[in-house]
């Protein structure tokens, strides 16, 4: 099995391209938003309506799927497609977020990062060779390499004695997948902040060959302009033909950003974070339907989106719903903005195929208000 990636188009007046990944038969257009399902679910929403919602992709993550239930248990279950009944693509993260992010404690050895579980306080260890191993029994058909994402900020030598470590840990993920046919294990590259830092990362990583690379690291509470700096940087850096993905990122505004700078992946848990807190996308920008101002307002929650909730449902009804704990209000919210953000990618592909992406971002900016 191998992950093929086709370029189809791109766009003349930025780094935007439209493409195909297809691992195995299974296809994902480019530019792509993948929903996040942490739990080996996306909160809310079950296959069938991912599916309704155009998702092609979707991510797990090891770290919490290791914690609970356990690796061997979903490698019992046939893997984490049989498992959660999803038969399109998955792509699992490293835990090299995670455990940085959530686990209590932590240290950061040459062989790998101890931490104590931000459930239970156990005592756990996770290694580059281990986070594969992991990986391997979930089955995901693009698995991540073991790295660290440094913190924001941080300074310059430790950034730099940390990408080297991230460097070493993915030549060790790499010689864990000899012999592995049906995974596809991506690079990450890091850097921090630092410009020479990202091109050093980037250089480095491409020489150990993966077939597709991460940009990580980023949207960690640096500013707008450092994040689209460092894609500036690193971008140019990395093979033409092989996907270019920005982990856990981001706003509709952040993947307009993202393309016009030559990215085809994306990864968030914002939209069903914020659908849990009764927050919607819509082509006017982000609102709180929650808000009293909604009370009596029974048109559509975004009038011109064509998802199965904006043309069934009123902000009047869904406010009611989230005002009195009704899991249908978080099942609607949710399942509108997952739509939202690929209907906004579909949009994007097909602008960057007609050469019109310049413009569409123009006219979703004009439409789109904070
Ligand atoms: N590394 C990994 N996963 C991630 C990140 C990273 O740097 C980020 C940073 N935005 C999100 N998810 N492995
Ligand atoms: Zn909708």
């Amino acid at each position: 099995m191998t992950l093929d990636f086709e370029i189809k188009n791109k766009d003349s007046n930025s780094l935007a391209r439209e493409g195909l990944i297809d691992i195995d038969g299974k296809k994902i257009d480019t530019p792509i938003f993948m929903p996040v399902g942490t739990q080996a679910t996306v909160k809310a929403l079950r296959p069938e309506d991912l599916k309704a919602c155009g998702a092609s992709i979707i991510l797990a993550n090891t770290y919490h799927l290791y914690l609970r239930p356990g690796s061997e248990l979903i490698a019992n279950a046939g893997g984490l497609h049989d498992f959660m009944n999803w038969d399109r693509l998955i792509l699992t993260d490293s835990g090299g977020f995670q455990v940085f992010s959530l686990s209590d404690l932590n240290e950061i050895k040459e062989e790998g990062v101890y931490f104590q579980s931000h459930l239970d306080g156990s005592k756990h260890f996770i290694s580059p060779e281990k986070s594969i191993q992991i990986q391997k029994d979930l089955g995901a058909d693009i698995i991540m390499a073991f790295d660290e994402c440094a913190p924001y900020p941080a300074d310059k030598n430790y950034v730099k004695e940390s990408l080297e470590r991230t460097l070493r840990w993915a030549e060790r993920c790499k010689e864990e997948m000899v012999g592995v046919k049906d995974q596809q294990l991506f690079g990450i590259v890091q850097g921090g902040t630092y410009p020479e830092l990202r091109k050093i990362s980037a250089r480095e990583t491409i020489k150990l060959g993966f077939p597709g690379y991460a940009i990580g690291g980023l949207s960690v509470g640096e500013e707008t302009e450092l994040m689209h700096k460092m894609l500036e940087v690193t971008v140019p850096e990395l093979p033409e033909s092989k996907p270019r993905y920005l982990m856990g990122v981001g706003t509709p505004e952040d993947l307009i950003e993202g393309v016009r700078r030559g990215i085809d992946m994306f990864d968030c848990v914002m939209p069903t974070r914020i659908a849990r807190h009764g927050s919607i996308y819509t082509s006017q920008g982000r609102i709180t339907i929650r808000n009293a101002s909604f009370s009596e307002d029974f048109s559509s929650p975004d009038p011109e989106c064509n998802c199965y909730v904006c043309r069934n449902y009123s902000k009047a009804y869904i406010r009611h719903l989230l005002n009195r704990n009704e899991i249908l209000g978080v099942i609607l919210t949710s399942y509108h903005n997952i739509f939202f953000l690929l209907d906004l990618m579909a949009k994007i592909r097909k602008s960057i195929n007609g050469d019109y992406f310049s413009d569409f971002a123009d006219k979703f900016y004009s439409n789109y208000l904070d």
